[in-house]
């Protein structure tokens, strides 16, 4: 049975912080009483304190690497880089000589899955989604008739090599800015453009972060998923992926951020909604907003267009390989109105959060993924 705390009186002098819990009764009130004395030290107090914002998952994961060999951290880092650089300066060049595109899109992996707050697994989708765009049960053009093997329409710049440098204990500051430096150095390749595959969705901020930096101003964002992902922070981590659209606001790389799909919230994704100014349209409101939605315009005045697609945005019967099961969703039609007939210049986008891991044996939500990507890059590349 819980006890009932009294009263309690905490004394604070200058090296330590005691804290008396006097007087706990039992709800029984079986006569017992407990006293309690914890002694704290101030230090410790404070870091506690401090935990919701410093993050639980920072501590603990702090690198075992001493300073003195930070610098062989760099070197990797600059490999890294460097591996991306070359891929998208092969494809640029090649882009280039064979001339007439306007904006192609490059593929970059992200396979980094560690901010995911419930099953782990979305690091392991980037092969799976290039596999399911090349599949055998389709074919080589997008509804439209955007023919895809054509590389001036898709190139790909290939993986950030996320696991080897987590391997090296690069920390999650140093992770997301190796992210948002090997976006710039794909858009620095004309006329390359963006679209990463995910990964979890905490890799939205690093990316639009990269994308509003180099264009030199900020993007309107279509966000399409059941989730907000806008907590200040989640289970102590400001880069989980339920934080991304927190980071992206408060960094002002959007003007406008509209999530479409919305069905799993809370007072808190409200409230953060209604701070950054965020356009929540939900899904049981859908019908209201359908007609809207399905003929946006966006990007004028600002640099562009964002797109960024968590694949729960869609009902789980569509995506059984997705960590969050939340249904009531969209249907894979419902996307492809709302982005066939968005006005506007696409800068970026991301498809994130596939889980191969839950999808069923025949690979069924790769499928889907891929189309996301396929149907993105003709409306991206011109
Ligand atoms: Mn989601």
């Amino acid at each position: 049975m819980p006890p009932n705390i009294g009263h309690h009186i905490i004394h604070n002098n200058p090296k330590h912080t005691h804290l008396f819990i006097c007087h706990i009764s039992w709800f029984d009130s079986s006569q017992i009483y407990v006293l309690l004395i914890l002694k704290v030290s101030t230090m410790s107090f404070l870091a506690a304190v401090n935990i919701g914002r410093r993050g639980i998952r920072r501590f603990s994961t702090a690198s075992k690497i001493p300073k003195s060999l930070e610098g062989g951290q760099q070197r990797v880092i600059d490999a890294a880089l460097g591996l991306v650089r070359e891929q998208a300066k092969l494809k640029g060049e090649q882009v280039r000589a064979l001339g007439g595109a306007k904006a192609t899109t490059c593929l970059l992996g992200v396979p980094l899955g560690h901010h995911s707050s419930y099953h782990q697994g979305p690091q392991y989708a980037p092969p799976f989604i290039r596999e399911g765009i090349w599949h055998g049960s389709s074919n080589n053009t997008t509804e439209a008739g955007v023919v895809l093997d054509d590389p001036r329409v898709m190139v790909d710049a290939g993986d950030i090599p996320i696991q080897e440098l987590r391997r090296c204990e690069v920390d999650d500051d140093n992770l997301m800015q190796v992210v948002t430096d090997s976006v710039k150095v794909v858009m620095e390749e004309d006329p390359l453009r963006p679209l990463v595959l995910g990964g979890d969705h905490s890799i939205s901020f690093p990316v639009v972060r990269a994308v509003s930096e180099k264009l030199g101003g900020p993007v309107d964002i279509l966000h399409l998923d059941a989730h907000p992902d806008i907590y200040e922070s989640y289970e102590g981590s400001i880069y989980s992926h339920a934080s991304p659209f927190a980071r992206i606001m408060e960094g002002g790389y959007a003007r406008r951020l509209l999530q479409v799909g919305i069905r799993s919230i809370n007072q808190e994704g409200r409230d953060q909604a209604k701070r950054f100014g965020v356009e929540q349209y939900e899904m049981r409101e859908y019908e209201k907003y359908r007609d809207y939605l399905q003929n946006l315009k966006l990007g004028e005045g600002v640099k562009g267009v964002y797109i960024s697609i968590d694949v729960d945005c869609l009902d789980p019967g569509f995506v059984p390989g997705i960590s969050h099961h939340e249904s009531g969703g969209l249907s894979f039609r419902d996307c492809m109105n709302i982005l066939m007939n968005l006005q506007g210049d696409i800068v970026g986008a991301d498809v994130v959060e596939y889980n191969p891991q839950r999808d069923l044996p025949n690979g069924m939500t790769t499928l889907v993924a891929a189309k996301f990507v396929r149907e993105v890059t003709a409306r991206m590349s011109k």
